[in-house]
């Protein structure tokens, strides 16, 4: 399918002398760019607040000649359909996870090596560095075009409906849901847990149905997803950082008119950057909410984790995967892993 839709010049010009006759002040008619934008969130949570918000700026901003329209939580297919619709153009824009992309773009899982971030300003530090710079030069190469601020997903914590998870070995055979991510399930499997890899359309009802007894999420997801409703315990781990790259079709972002681009890509990054603060903003109370939603938290000592994604060859492994450039990166960001 054509992403962009140019009406035709002589349909509206006709609608606009027939309408000036008549003394209308304002004619409706179609934007000259359409674009779609694809995500597997609910509508509530801040990415779909503030992406409605940057859509409402870009068509103030190019007075109606762009129009972004938001299919949200999956209504265009999980996402491994959404990339494959912002790869052919069926949509212009996508919000893949790190995790996500990285099926087809692989160091974009670099944010996501386990344990790797100690905190927010590490991460932003990185991912608006030298890090962010690396992944979105080789998204390119893919043929997508990704803006320069990642959004926040957040610190992924484990839920589970059987039992606690509070050192290591308790991850021992748990049958845990993961993104479709070659990391994360690398990563479980070193945990000596047993993933399956699941589009998030398909969470809530495995964990009712009891097809796995366990996800990892950020408490925000867990929250807008309403997962605490088939959850019961919440260790919190911070195992992995997950930020959702901003993509658009690489042919449908080059037609688009510099000045429109620049009008678009500021509205996107600034909303970005908005979404940032609303997660961190969030975290002071989605526990306590969460908690009041019936959802039993602990505190995780993170060394147990480490040690046994060393003793099982993780780390020594993805440094393989990902190459000495990018692993040096991230160490350059977080320390020595
Ligand atoms: O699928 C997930 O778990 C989610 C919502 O965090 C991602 O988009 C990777």
């Amino acid at each position: 399918m054509y992403p962009l839709s140019r009406r035709a010049f002589l349909g509206s010009a006709a609608a606009l002398s027939a309408a000036a006759t008549i003394g209308m002040p304002r004619i409706a008619r179609a934007a000259e760019y359409e674009l779609k934008y694809a995500n597997n969130l609910p509508l509530s949570h801040p990415l779909n607040i503030r992406a409605q918000q940057a859509a409402e700026r870009v068509a103030a901003e190019t007075k109606g000649q762009v129009e972004i329209k938001i299919f949200p939580n999956n209504q265009l297919g999980g996402d491994t359909d959404m990339l494959a619709q912002v790869r052919s153009g069926g949509v212009t824009f996508f919000t893949p996870s790190a995790l996500v992309i990285a099926t087809l773009v692989p160091v974009a899982a670099i944010n996501a090596v386990g344990f790797a971030f100690a905190d927010y300003d590490q991460v932003w530090k990185a991912m608006d560095g030298p890090v962010g710079t690396l992944v979105r030069n080789a998204i390119a190469k893919s043929g997508l075009y990704a803006f320069e601020k990642m959004w926040d997903n957040g610190f992924r914590q484990n839920t589970t409906s059987n039992r606690p998870i509070t050192t290591a070995k308790d991850m021992d055979g748990l049958k845990i849901r993961v993104p479709v991510s070659p990391l994360s399930i690398s990563m479980f499997k070193a945990l000596g847990a047993a993933p399956t890899s699941l589009q998030f359309s398909e969470v809530y009802s495995s964990l009712q149905t009891r097809i796995v007894d366990a996800q990892e999420n950020p408490l925000p997801i867990i929250q807008v997803a309403k997962l605490y409703e088939v959850q019961k315990y919440c260790s919190l781990s911070n195992h992995i950082w997950d930020g959702y790259w901003f993509i658009a079709n690489g042919r449908a972002w080059r037609e688009l008119p510099a000045d429109l681009q620049k009008v678009v890509s500021g509205a996107i990054n600034d909303a970005g950057l908005a979404q940032r603060g609303d997660i961190k903003k969030l975290n002071e109370n989605v526990q306590s909410d969460l908690e009041s939603k019936g959802l039993t938290f602990n505190k995780v000592d993170p060394a147990s984790f480490r040690q046994k994604l060393r003793d099982n060859g993780f780390y020594t492994e993805w440094k393989g995967r990902f190459g000495d450039e990018a692993w040096a990166l991230l160490e350059g960001a977080v320390g020595k892993l």
